[in-house]
């Protein structure tokens, strides 16, 4: 790591806090990958060479867990979530260069090594501790599987996180009044043998790791009471089946890693993942891992102990190069409260996309609607707001005004020279985004773009070339000159945030090749002379559209709860007549018959392997066959099911469910999913109406 400014002659590496594959992605959850990617893009602008890696994290009690709950083993459950991250990214142009995961051969590899070297090196003992265990389970309960008291801050914890207290990573054994997550009952505490990383040996040297860490300033200065201070080891096994094995022949066979030892390490190993693809020569994942290249780290702010004590100190063990910065976003909340997975209190990656709208509107939204360290709401309306005013009216608007206006007029760019000053404020514009990236602030960069096209609006406007082209065309032609270089320069500066938008406006000013391709220095390069007719790059959005989508929230945030309140009542009130009263609100036929409703007949049934509930089926509806995954494979014998008539609803939105395309809907009655079928002899295809 140097401290030079970027661009470095060394190579850099971004990456961003691995997922735990175990759950959908909301929009929330985008901040950091979008940070990420944006910094990414951001430090190639400048001529930085500059690797993105992440992986989906597939270890450790958060997904074992949550497999547990679905009735499947934790690798089927983790990479069906890995495969669904690894398709949704791309989706939002946040384009890893390499997306692995932590169970991979690369990753397994690369920790045994990792951890080898620090028993090699001294750095690892064998202590007896006090573990939880549930008694009635016989099993220990590592981590999530164990529930109580925080010892520093008294709010209720998980056994290895104070998630909603003071954030302290927790300690086995250190959790008080200690309740087992699986059965509920108290849990006892008994006597194992653990590996421990001696964190605290490093105390010095953390301290002075601290002082040179660059990037947002919480992540420096909230770990120095942590290093300043008791300074603890960390237990680095745990008592369970899933995770990767400790190394061979160290005496500790039965045990596993604890998920925060290799989590990390898939950033080593993604980046060697890419190198091995595109060859060391044109990028060398050990020049950056082991000889001081430029380590970023995108993170969560939750995780910040994880990454400038814990993690430093492990690749100082092992003899890696040390992060040269660390970049912890802030919370973000919906419409001021908490986003929610279990309440459904979220807006949805693909429910976004799903919606219509670009990826682009929502990085900038996440980029610049707050410092990165700062806390930031989403709502509907200020999207609006911003898409509006920012992207449409002030980015869009320009260059399509100044483009539009380039091609009726001149047929394309003006035979001019670059006036001094527009040159000076491109010069400006590129100077405060090359500050901004060395301040590791992503708002700032994706501003200086924006202000620049802000400038561009002002100096269309100021010099009224429309009223020029008559009396004083060659006026006129200078202008235009300008302001076609001002959209070029926006495309080039304005690509880290959007990506997508910003590679039509490369096209519409002629550029070769594509944005992403070019540096900073391209924003002063010439224009073509020949250019298209533009295309406008931004769309407003109505106000209507965002009463729809609140509305939408609202009702399943509110189904949401019906459905966890009719699951408490369920073993208690729920008799045959505890039927949902009728809908107070009618629909016309209009909106039935946009209902596309079949017989079908189904041709295969057979239960999808990990899911506890759901099957494959393969109906066949008159006009073609369809795969549909329906939520039956415990209700129904499925080897009865082939010939049976049903009522399929046949345009019904495509899902994904484990996996797999559903494509519509089988109808079905109550909680047994009795399904619906015909009495008469209505064949495969007939609408039902
Ligand atoms: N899988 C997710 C989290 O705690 C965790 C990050 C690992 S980064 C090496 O936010
Ligand atoms: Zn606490």
């Amino acid at each position: 790591m140097s401290h030079e400014e970027f661009p470095t002659e060394r190579p850099a590496v971004v990456t961003c806090g691995l997922p735990y594959a175990n759950g959908n992605l909301h929009i929330g959850h985008l901040r950091t990958y979008v940070g990420g990617d944006v910094y990414a893009r951001a430090l190639r602008k400048l001529g930085q060479e500059t690797a993105f890696v992440s992986g989906s994290d597939m270890h450790g009690t958060p997904v074992a867990v949550n497999a547990e709950q679905e009735g499947v083993s934790p690798e089927a459950f983790a990479l069906d979530w890995h495969e669904i991250y690894e398709s949704t990214f791309p989706k939002f142009d946040v384009d890893f260069d390499n997306y692995g995961h932590t169970h991979d051969a690369t990753n397994v590899e690369i920790t045994t090594e990792i951890v080898q070297a620090l028993e090699d090196n001294g750095h690892v003992y064998e202590k007896e501790i006090m573990v939880a265990y549930d008694p009635e389970e016989e099993q220990s309960l590592p981590d999530r599987y164990v529930e109580g008291t925080c010892p520093y801050c008294g709010e209720r914890a998980r056994g290895d996180e104070c998630d909603e207290g003071c954030g302290r990573h927790l300690e086995p054994g250190e959790i008080e009044d200690p309740v087992s997550t699986i059965t509920g009952n108290p849990a006892e505490y008994r006597e194992q043998t653990h590996k421990f990383f001696r964190v605290s040996a490093f105390q010095d040297y953390l301290s002075e790791f601290i002082d040179r860490l660059e990037g947002t300033p919480n992540a420096r200065n909230q770990p120095r009471e942590w290093i300043e201070g008791e300074l603890r080891d960390w237990c680095i096994t745990r008592d369970m089946d899933w995770g990767i094995d400790y190394p061979e022949g160290e005496g500790a066979d039965d045990l596993v890693l604890y998920v925060w030892v290799d989590a990390p390490i898939e950033y080593i190993s993604s980046t060697k993942q890419y190198s091995e693809r595109v060859g060391a020569d044109a990028y060398d994942w050990e020049e950056t891992w082991r000889e001081d290249g430029e380590i970023v780290h995108v993170i969560g702010r939750d995780i910040i102990q994880h990454h400038t004590v814990f993690w430093p100190a492990m690749l100082r063990g092992a003899d890696y190069s040390e992060p040269r910065a660390v970049m912890a976003s802030g919370f973000i909340t919906l419409n001021g409260k908490g986003f929610s997975t279990s309440r459904n209190r979220a807006v949805w990656a693909d429910e976004y996309l799903d919606e219509g709208f670009d990826p682009d509107l929502l990085r900038y939204y996440l980029a610049t609607n707050g410092g990165f360290q700062q806390d930031v709401d989403f709502s509907w309306e200020r999207f609006r707001e911003r898409v509006n005013n920012e992207l449409v009216g002030t980015v869009g608007n320009f260059a399509y005004r100044a483009l539009l206006f380039a091609h009726r007029e001149f047929e394309g760019t003006p035979d001019a020279d670059l006036s001094d000053e527009v040159r000076e404020r491109i010069e400006t514009a590129i100077d405060d985004f090359a500050a901004a990236v060395n301040d590791y602030s992503i708002r700032d960069a994706g501003d200086a773009a924006v202000a620049l096209a802000g400038f561009g609006n002002e100096y269309i406007q100021r010099n009224e070339p429309w009223n020029l082209v008559d009396d004083d065309p060659e006026r006129a032609a200078q202008v235009i000159r300008d302001c076609i270089q001002i959209a070029k320069a926006v495309a080039v500066l304005f690509a880290p945030v959007a990506p997508g938008t910003c590679e039509r406006l490369w096209s519409q000013v002629g550029g070769e090749g594509s944005v992403h391709d070019v540096t900073v220095d391209a924003a002063l390069e010439p224009p073509a002379a020949d250019l298209d007719e533009p295309d406008e790059l931004y769309e407003k959005i109505p106000e209507e559209r965002v009463e729809e989508l609140n509305a939408k929230l609202e009702e399943r945030v509110a189904d949401a709860e019906a459905e966890t309140e009719s699951d408490d009542e369920s073993d208690s009130a729920m008799t045959d007549t505890d039927f949902d009263p009728i809908e107070s609100d009618r629909i016309d036929f209009d909106t039935f018959q946009d209902l596309d409703i079949r017989v079908g007949e189904i041709l295969e049934a057979e239960g999808i392997e990990g899911a506890d509930k759901l099957a494959r089926l393969v109906v066949d509806i008159g006009v073609e066959e369809r795969q549909i995954v329906a939520g039956i494979k415990q209700l129904h014998d499925l080897d009865e099911l082939p010939g049976t008539r049903v009522i399929v609803l046949a345009n019904l939105e495509k899902a994904e469910l484990f996996g797999m395309e559903s494509n519509g809907m089988v109808l079905a009655a109550g909680e047994e999913a009795d399904l619906l079928t015909t009495v008469g002899d209505a064949v495969p295809g007939e609408r039902v109406r």
